[in-house]
């Protein structure tokens, strides 16, 4: 497969103008007539550029020019090219491909779903369905017409709005949409189907009604609400956060069972996940409930960042992804407790996206070239992506960052731009300068801040030096300091905050700041202090960096109860907890464990006082896959046992005030999906779990009248985790049967099933997993049950995949090959935990490699996975 380079970026030597397509829709296949209004592009320098649109598993039916049908020698069909040699300055092009929605396993372009016909065009699928020139900067007006059975498919739905409908010979029928506002083919979407409509409206900021409609199959009625209230809830804050105000008349959201990921923002039509929109008290966990709020909420954001402004070319992917996350999270932030936002944002960030900067797959935030685009779908770009863009809104502040965003899209609406673009609305508006931030964008890897301090007690001044480095990745050596915004505080011995002074006559000394690090070395000086502080650093996780300092458990602990800001209470825990776990690493069975950790979680399962979400947490004991991220030659089942003695010990020490936690939890009221409700919800399963970890009897009578009377899903689930979870295997079984039996129609209830048995190390042993791969539920073509059986065994239940020998690897190995055929970017994607090889102790290394190597030798690898398969054995 070949290398696409950022530097080799040209402008398209044509530019569309206007696109009518008619799509006849069968049942064996589909005919695209596409008739496109082309001209020379008059910025391109290749005068003579010969017309060359991408296509991919097409089967060319006819060409005609300005009308005239074209002979077979006045163009050539490579297959993933239609190149017509010559072409006058303006002409209109006629198209007519013939495909085969209903065996598209890929999930790209046009494809078939329960029955329905929908589309996914991002990134590259549009060329799936017509000759075209797919790529995000040739932006045109489209006009759709669908035309099917009306009986099967009664909804026919394209973006914008619907102008024309009527009836046709044989029991057809068909639909016209127009969408006003010119757009790149990866926003172009289409569905076609037997759904029920949800209708609900929305008045914006300057009185225009918009219409809002969820399109569901039949049995999915009673599960709109959410999302829709969502939806409201997203348009009333863009408009109110950063003026944005909804375009057309209509908006509407469709639920697809057959999805490669999430959702997808197609101007006016979004097209989601079921897993990703679907929900109801009985079937939905409170984690569900939020993601879905999320989702919807990120897709409706990308109507301004994505869509009126899109990106140039796929390295610039960030520049919406990046951005939109960021709005989704100030969004979340704002729904619910901002604190407990970030923390998991950050959980995530620093599980998963700096495990990602520091393997084989590393890559800027703008990358500099891929093989395969959809593999740069990642943590980086967006997560990463979304920490660049909140460093700026920090280095702002929120008034000139709000100023930067209005020149942004007043700047560049309508046009396909860059991430530098971006910076640069941000650095006009507010006359900073970000030239050295830029870095950000162009270097991998995660900066280390290694922080030392002294106190001067003759002069009551207190040292802090930080300094920067910037890890090797691939590619990329020697890099140069970032611009690092880097908040903290100081407290002094009473716990309270102390005044930043940091010239010895400040006038200003405020207890919190932000200091700029733009060296590879920094020392502060703060004034007026008559002990050594204790420094809280890097609050609210102010840049995406590590940061070493020597932190004692005494410091840790103080930090746990005092310190101020709600997210460096809860990463001093976690620090603290990290430290007890790792010393337990490969020590003797009956090695004590930290008296101090013991005490501080007794003091949280008790406080009643501190925010409970936040309580909440707190308790949470780092994960497996976090502690894998810090070790070197990680030993899974080592970390894993540590870990889990960890847990056991506080469960035993703390069993009376987990019981006391659990009674107190308790829900007297109506289910509330608040995140007040949430917290306790969350505080009770806490309990419940860590009281089945050491058989408790009564924990395990509570889990098992939770699991029966529960009305709402997070308790059955909470209980059904926390049986899975213990060694009561009768109870574990029973569990598992009941509650399959009682919710086996619903796809997403069973998908939950599956991978709460997959992730579990009691539950998800290998053979177990392979019975799940045989069960009637699971399907091969559903990448929802992909991820919940083969992505939870190998992304969750980490000591089974890590079985020392090899079988773990030996399994994710025959399930990609198997899939590399039908949907290689889920191939691709369930890769990843063989890619972190080198992470791993030599036992462990050898044989993830091989594994890999065993990818890389199947006969016609996709490109997708060659990519991903190549880069991590480089
Ligand atoms: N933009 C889509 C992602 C498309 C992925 C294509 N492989 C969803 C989102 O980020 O909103
Ligand atoms: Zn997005």
């Amino acid at each position: 497969p070949q290398t696409i380079y950022l530097s080799d970026y040209k402008v398209p030597a044509y530019l569309v103008d206007t696109v009518e397509l008619t799509f006849e829709l069968f049942e064996d296949g589909a005919r695209v007539h596409s008739t496109l209004e082309l001209r020379r592009n008059p910025e391109s320098a290749d005068v003579s550029a010969p017309l060359e649109l991408d296509g991919d598993s097409l089967k060319l039916e006819s060409v005609a020019l300005d009308g005239a049908k074209l002979a077979a020698s006045d163009y050539e069909d490579r297959g993933d090219q239609l190149v017509i040699r010559s072409v006058p300055d303006q002409f209109r092009l006629t198209v007519v491909t013939w495909i085969e929605p209903q065996n598209n396993t890929r999930l790209e372009g046009l494809y078939k779903s329960s029955g329905m016909f929908c589309t996914q065009c991002e990134a590259e699928g549009f060329r799936c369905i017509t000759f075209f020139p797919d790529r995000p900067d040739v932006m045109a007006r489209f006009r759709t017409r669908i035309e099917a059975n009306k009986e099967a498919y009664p909804i026919l739905l394209s973006n914008g709005n619907d102008v024309e409908k009527g009836e046709l010979e044989n029991g057809r029928h068909f639909v016209t949409w127009e969408d006003p506002f010119p757009k790149p083919c990866y926003l172009f979407a289409l569905v076609a189907g037997d759904l029920v409509e949800k209708r609900d409206s929305f008045t914006t900021c300057s009185g225009r009604d918009i219409d809002l409609r969820m399109y569901v199959e039949p049995r999915n009625a009673e599960k709109c609400d959410h999302a829709m209230d969502s939806l409201k809830r997203s348009m009333r804050w863009d408009e109110e956060v950063y003026g944005r105000e909804y375009d057309l008349d209509i908006f509407m959201i469709v639920a697809v069972d057959d999805f490669n990921m999430g959702a997808m923002e197609n101007k006016g039509l979004n097209i989601f996940n079921s897993s990703c929109v679907l929900a109801s008290q009985e079937t939905a966990t409170d984690l569900a409930f939020q993601r879905i709020e999320a989702i919807v909420a990120h897709e409706y954001f990308h109507n301004w960042s994505g869509n009126r402004v899109t990106c140039r070319d796929w390295f610039q992917l960030s520049l919406k992804e990046g951005f939109t996350v960021f709005r989704d999270a100030q969004f979340s932030a704002d729904m619910g407790s901002p604190t407990v936002k970030r923390i998991e944002d950050v959980t995530l960030l620093r599980t998963a996206q700096f495990a990602e900067d520091s393997g084989p797959m590393a890559h800027p935030v703008r990358p500099a070239s891929y093989m395969e685009i959809t593999n740069f779908y990642t943590l980086t770009i967006y997560e990463k992506g979304e920490e660049v863009v909140r460093m700026i809104h920090t280095l702002l502040g929120p008034d000139m960052f709000r100023k930067g965003s209005d020149l942004y899209f007043e700047r560049h609406d309508g046009q396909a731009v860059t991430t530098d673009d971006f910076v640069r609305a941000m650095e006009d508006a507010s006359g900073r300068d970000l030239s050295q931030f830029r870095l950000w964008y162009e270097q991998a890897g995660t900066p280390v801040l290694t922080v030392s301090d002294e106190f001067d007690a003759g002069q009551g001044v207190y040292r802090l030096t930080i300094e920067q480095s910037i890890p090797d990745t691939p590619g990329q050596t020697n890099k140069k300091p970032q611009h690092i915004p880097f908040a903290l505080g100081l407290l002094g011995q009473d716990g309270q905050p102390l005044a930043l002074q940091l010239e010895a006559d400040a006038s200003e000394s405020p207890i919190e700041r932000v200091l700029e690090l733009t060296d590879a070395s920094h020392t502060f000086e703060f004034h007026g202090l008559d002990a050594k502080p204790v420094p809280s650093l890097l609050r609210h996780f102010s840049a995406p960096v590590r940061v070493r300092y020597p932190w004692t458990r005494e410091q840790l602990l103080f930090l746990m109860s005092h310190d101020p800001d709600g997210f460096n209470r809860w990463d001093a825990g976690q620090r603290l907890a990290v430290d007890v776990i790792q010393s337990l690493v490969g020590a003797a069975d009956d090695a004590e464990v930290e008296p101090r950790l013991i005490e501080a979680y007794r003091s949280l399962v008790s406080d009643t006082d501190l925010d409970q979400a936040l309580v909440a947490k707190m308790l949470q004991l780092p994960s497996e896959a976090y502690l894998i991220e810090l070790a070197e030659n990680a030993d899974v089942p080592a970390i894993h046992q540590a870990r889990e003695a960890v847990l056991k010990c506080l469960a035993h020490a703390l069993r009376d005030e987990l019981l006391a936690c659990y009674q107190r939890n308790l829900e007297t009221g109506a289910y509330e999906v608040t995140p007040e409700a949430i917290a306790r919800r969350s505080l009770r399963n806490t309990a419940l779990a860590w009281l089945l970890m050491i058989n408790d009897e009564k924990g395990r009578t509570m889990a098992v009248s939770q699991m029966n009377d529960a009305d709402n899903m997070t308790d059955r689930m909470g209980a059904l985790r926390a049986l899975v979870n213990s060694d009561y295997e009768d109870d574990r079984r029973q569990a598992l049967d009941e509650f399959y039996n009682s919710f086996r129609d619903d796809p997403q209830v069973v998908e939950q099933w599956f991978s709460v048995q997959a992730a579990s190390d009691r539950a998800g042993q290998l053979p177990d997993i392979r019975k799940l791969l045989e069960h009637p539920a699971f399907d091969w073509k559903n990448p929802n049950k992909i991820r919940s059986v083969v992505g939870a065994f190998a992304g969750q239940n980490l000591a089974a995949f890590h079985n020392p020998d090899g079988s773990g690897y030996d399994f994710l190995a025959d399930q990609v090959c198997r899939l590399d055929d039908s949907n290689p970017q889920i191939a691709a994607r369930l890769v990843t935990p063989l890619t972190r090889w080198q992470k791993f102790a030599p036992a462990y290394s050898g044989q993830m490699k091989s594994a890999l190597e065993r990818i890389r030798d199947k006969e016609g690898l996709s490109r997708d996975v060659y990519e991903v398969v190549h880069k991590s054995l480089a």
